[in-house]
C-alpha cells in the first residue's frame, strides 16, 4: 500500500546544494507505485550532468504520467463542492410508516458523509454566486447506504428529467464564447426560463437570498422529490424530507456575495472546513412531512410534481434526528471529488415515486460516475463502500477490481455448498428490498399530466409570503439579471411571465429595468391565491446569538487594548468569533505597548468577510488608516452590507469618511461593549433604504 511521506526523504545533495532528510527504515522509504525506493527524489536521470534525459527513468516517467492523470472529469453539475464526515442519530422512531432501520432504531449513530455544492459553476469556481446549493448525505446504514441527494431549495426548474440537460446547458457558460462561469445572470439561461414557464417557481426562489447562503452551515436541505416509505404491512406513506440547520438560515447581501468572491473565492469551504477544525460542529434536525394517498389526492396540486412543495403549515414537519458533521476529508479528492451520490442508494422500507423527475435521476447518477469514476466498480472507492454492512453478490471484474474473491461461486442459483464449498450469498425474500405495490396502468404516452398545468399559483405563494425586505431583494435580483440578459425579447417574456405571478412584482421589475410592462403571457391555467406560508421566509428565521458567527476587530498601533478585550469577551460569550485586523499581519502596537498579533492584514481581510465589525482606534492610529483605502472600504462596506459597526469615538473621522451615518447599528463601544451585541445578531434592515436603491 501506499505510503504518504510527511517528510523529504533523500539524503542527497541537489542542483541548488540543499541537504535532505533521509529514510532508510523500509516503512519510512519513498518508494515508486510498485514499491521500489527511491534514492533521489530531486534528478531525474540522464546522460552525464549536463545531457538529455533518458527514456530509462521509471521513477521519472511513473511520477509525471501519474500527475498527468490526476484530474478527473468533473461534474456536469455540482462540480464545485465542499464535504465533511457526520454521524446521524435517530431521535423519534418512524416505525409505523417503515421498516428501514435508519428510520426506526431511535439512537442508533449512523456514519454520514455530505456534500455541499453549487449547481452551474466548475470546480474551481467561487462559493458565492447566485446559485442553488446541493445538500447530498450518504448514510452508511447497516442495510446498505442511503443517498438523500437534495437541494437547499424544496422545488425545482423543471417536472420531466428529459428537460434536464437543455436547463443545464441554458445555465452553464454559453456554448460559443465560454462564459459566464457560474453566473444566471445571462441570456441563455432567461431564455430558456422564460419559454418554460413551469420553472417559474423555483425561479421565486433562485432570485431568493436563499440562493446567495452565508454559510453552508446556515442552508436548509429538501429532498425535493416526493418518496415512499414502507411498513411491514407492505402499507405505503408519501414523504418529503427536510434538513433545518441548527444555526438558522442566513444570507449574504448580493453586493456582499460579489465582493466576496473576490476577497475569498472558497468562503464556504473555508467557513465548514474551519468550524469543523475549531470543534464548532455544524447540525441539521431531519424532518418529515408525512401523508397519506388520499391526503396526497386532496392537495390542489400533484405531489410528483417536483415544481411544487407542501406548505408546512398544512402538513407540518416532523422532526426525527439529528446531522453533526464533525470531521473533515482527509483528502479533499479521495473523498470529496470521488464521493459518488446516487438516488438509487436506497434502503429497504424507502421507495421512489412516480415523479418524472426522479425516475430520470434513478438513470442519470449511476450512469455518470462510469464516465467521472471511470468504472463500474467505483462502488470500491472507500468513501463510495457500504460501511455498515457487508456488500457480497456475484458481480466480478471489471477495471479498477480492488476485491480478491475467492472460492468457485460467481453465479447464482448454485449447489456448492452441498459439496462443502462456499456458495455465495443469497437472496432475503422477507428482509430484502421491496418495491411499493403501487397499481399502475395506462397507454404509453409522451405527455404531462393535467395535474401538473399550474406553473403560477406556488409562486405567488412564495413571493406573497416574503417579507418586504425579502420581496424587495427578489425584485432587485429579477431586475440586476435581466439587465445582464442583452435580447430584448427574452426579458420581455420574462416580464409577461410576471404578471401571471404577481402584478406589482412585475410593474417593480419593469420599473427597474426602465421597460414597460407587456401583455401577460397565457397561462396554461389561471394561477389562484393560496394562503401565505411564513416558513417560506428567512428573516426571522435564525437564532438571537452569534453562534456561528464571526466578528473583526480592527486595530492599529495605539488602539486600546482594555476595548478589545472586552469585545472579544462579549463576542465569545455570546457564541461567537473573533478575528483581529491589523495594517499589518505582525500586528499593532496597542495603547502602553503591548504588541498585539493579528489575524489578518487589512488588505487581505475585507469587512465582507464578517457578520459585524468593531473599529477600535487611537486618534492616531486613525488619522494613518484615513488615507488607508481598505480602511474607508471596510467601515463603507460594513455599513453598506447592513452589519453592526462597533467603534471608538476615536474612530469617527475613518466612519465619517466612509459615509457610515449614526443608526441603532453603529455603537460607541467605549460605554459598554454589550450594547454591540444585539446589532450584531443581525442585519440593520432599516438602514437598507439608505444605502441602495431596491426594486
Ligand atoms: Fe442532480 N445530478 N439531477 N439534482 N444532483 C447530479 O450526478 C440530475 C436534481 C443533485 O455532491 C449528477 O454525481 C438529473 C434535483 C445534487 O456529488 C447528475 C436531474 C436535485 C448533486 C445529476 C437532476 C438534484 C447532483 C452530476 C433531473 C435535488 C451533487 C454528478 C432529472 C433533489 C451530488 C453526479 C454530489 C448531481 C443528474 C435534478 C441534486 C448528472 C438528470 C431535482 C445535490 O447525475
Amino acid at each position: 500500500m501506499a505510503k504518504t511521506p510527511d517528510r523529504a526523504p533523500a539524503s542527497h545533495v541537489g542542483d541548488g546544494g540543499e541537504t535532505h532528510q533521509t529514510a532508510s527504515a523500509p516503512d519510512a522509504r519513498l518508494t515508486t507505485n510498485h514499491g521500489a525506493p527511491i534514492s533521489d527524489n530531486q534528478n531525474s536521470l540522464k546522460a552525464g550532468p549536463r545531457g538529455s534525459t533518458l527514456l530509462e527513468d521509471f521513477i521519472l516517467r511513473e511520477k509525471i504520467q501519474h500527475f498527468d492523470h490526476e484530474r478527473i472529469p468533473e461534474r456536469i453539475v455540482h462540480a464545485r463542492g465542499s464535504a465533511a464526515h457526520g454521524v446521524f442519530e435517530l431521535t423519534d422512531s418512524l416505525s409505523d410508516y417503515t421498516t428501514a432501520r435508519i428510520l426506526t432504531a431511535v439512537g442508533e449513530k449512523t456514519e454520514v458523509f455530505t456534500r455541499f455544492s453549487t449547481v452551474a459553476g466548475g470546480a474551481g469556481s467561487i462559493d458565492t454566486p447566485r446559485d442553488v446549493r446541493g445538500f447530498a448525505v450518504k448514510f452508511y446504514t447497516r442495510e446498505g447506504n442511503w443517498d438523500l441527494v437534495g437541494n437547499n431549495i424544496p422545488v425545482f426548474f423543471i417536472q420531466d428529467a428529459i428537460k434536464f440537460p437543455d436547463l443545464i446547458h441554458s445555465v452553464k457558460m454559453e456554448a460559443d464564447r465560454g462564459y459566464p462561469q457560474a453566473a444566471s445572470a445571462h441570456d441563455t439561461f432567461w431564455d430558456f426560463i422564460g419559454l418554460t414557464p413551469e420553472s417559474t417557481h423555483m425561479i421565486m426562489w433562485a432570485m431568493s437570498d436563499r440562493a446567495i447562503p452565508r454559510s453552508l452551515r446556515m442552508i436548509e436541505g429538501f429532498g425535493v422529490n416526493t418518496f415512499r416509505l414502507l411498513n411491514a404491512e407492505g402499507v405505503a406513506t408519501l414523504v418529503k424530507f427536510h434538513w433545518r440547520p441548527k444555526l438558522g438560515t442566513q444570507s449574504t447581501c448580493w453586493d456582499e456575495a460579489v465582493k466576496i468572491a473576490g476577497a475569498d473565492p472558497d468562503y464556504h469551504r473555508r467557513d465548514l472546513f474551519e468550524a469543523i477544525e475549531q470543534g464548532d460542529f455544524p447540525e441539521w434536525e431531519l424532518g418529515v412531512q408525512l401523508f397519506s394517498q388520499e391526503e396526497a389526492d386532496a392537495l390542489p396540486f400533484d405531489i410528483l410534481d417536483a415544481t411544487k412543495l407542501i406548505p408546512e403549515e398544512d402538513h407540518p414537519i416532523r422532526v426525527i434526528g439529528r446531522m453533526t458533521l464533525n470531521r473533515n476529508p482527509d483528502n479533499f479528492f479521495a473523498e470529496t471529488e470521488q464521493a459518488a451520490f446516487l438516488p438509487t442508494n436506497i434502503v429497504p422500507g424507502i421507495d421512489f415515486s412516480e415523479d418524472p423527475l426522479l425516475q430520470g435521476r434513478l438513470f442519470s447518477y449511476q450512469d455518470t460516475q462510469l464516465s467521472r469514476l471511470g468504472t463500474v466498480n467505483f462502488h470500491q472507492i472507500p468513501i463510495n463502500q457500504a460501511k455498515g454492512c457487508p456488500f457480497q453478490n456475484f458481480q466480478r471484474d471489471g477495471h479498477m477490481q480492488t476485491q480478491v474473491f475467492k472460492g468457485r461461486a460467481n453465479y447464482e442459483p448454485n449447489s456448492l455448498a452441498q459439496a462443502g464449498e462456499d456458495g455465495g450469498p443469497r437472496e432475503d425474500p422477507k428482509g430484502g428490498f421491496r418495491t411499493a405495490p403501487v397499481p399502475v396502468q395506462g397507454e404509453k404516452v409522451r405527455l404531462r399530466a393535467e395535474t401538473f398545468a399550474d406553473h403560477y399559483s406556488q409562486a405567488r405563494l412564495f413571493f406573497r409570503s416574503q417579507t418586504e425586505i425579502e420581496q424587495a431583494h427578489l425584485a432587485s435580483a429579477i431586475v440586476f439579471e435581466l439587465s445582464k440578459v442583452s435580447l430584448p425579447h427574452v426579458r420581455e417574456r420574462i416580464l409577461a411571465n410576471l404578471r401571471n405571478v404577481d402584478e406589482t412584482l412585475a410593474q417593480r421589475v419593469a420599473d427597474g429595468l426602465n421597460l414597460p410592462l407587456p401583455e401577460a403571457s397565457q397561462a396554461a391555467v389561471a394561477p389562484i391565491d393560496l394562503e401565505p406560508s411564513p416558513a417560506l421566509r428567512i428573516v426571522g428565521k435564525y437564532p438571537d446569538t452569534l453562534k456561528g458567527r464571526k466578528v473583526a476587530i480592527l486595530v492599529a498601533d495605539g488602539s486600546d487594548g482594555a476595548v478589545v478585550d472586552a469585545v472579544r469577551a462579549a463576542v465569545e460569550g455570546d457564541g461567537g468569533s473573533v478575528f483581529i485586523v491589523a495594517p499589518k499581519v505582525g500586528g499593532a502596537k496597542l495603547k502602553g505597548g503591548k504588541l498585539l498579533a493579528a489575524d489578518g492584514q487589512l488588505a487581505g481581510s475585507p469587512s465582507v468577510l464578517f457578520d459585524a465589525v468593531a473599529i477600535v482606534l487611537s486618534d492616531e492610529g486613525c488619522a494613518d488608516l484615513l488615507k488607508e483605502g481598505a480602511a474607508v472600504d471596510f467601515a463603507k462596506d460594513a455599513f453598506g452590507h447592513l452589519k453592526a459597526i462597533g467603534h471608538t469615538p476615536q474612530a469617527q473621522p475613518l466612519l465619517d469618511k466612509a459615509g457610515v451615518e449614526p443608526d441603532a447599528g453603529v455603537v460607541d463601544l467605549s460605554a459598554d461593549a454589550d450594547a454591540f451585541l444585539a446589532p450584531a445578531r443581525t442585519r440593520q434592515w432599516d438602514r437598507e433604504p439608505k444605502v441602495r436603491m431596491l426594486a
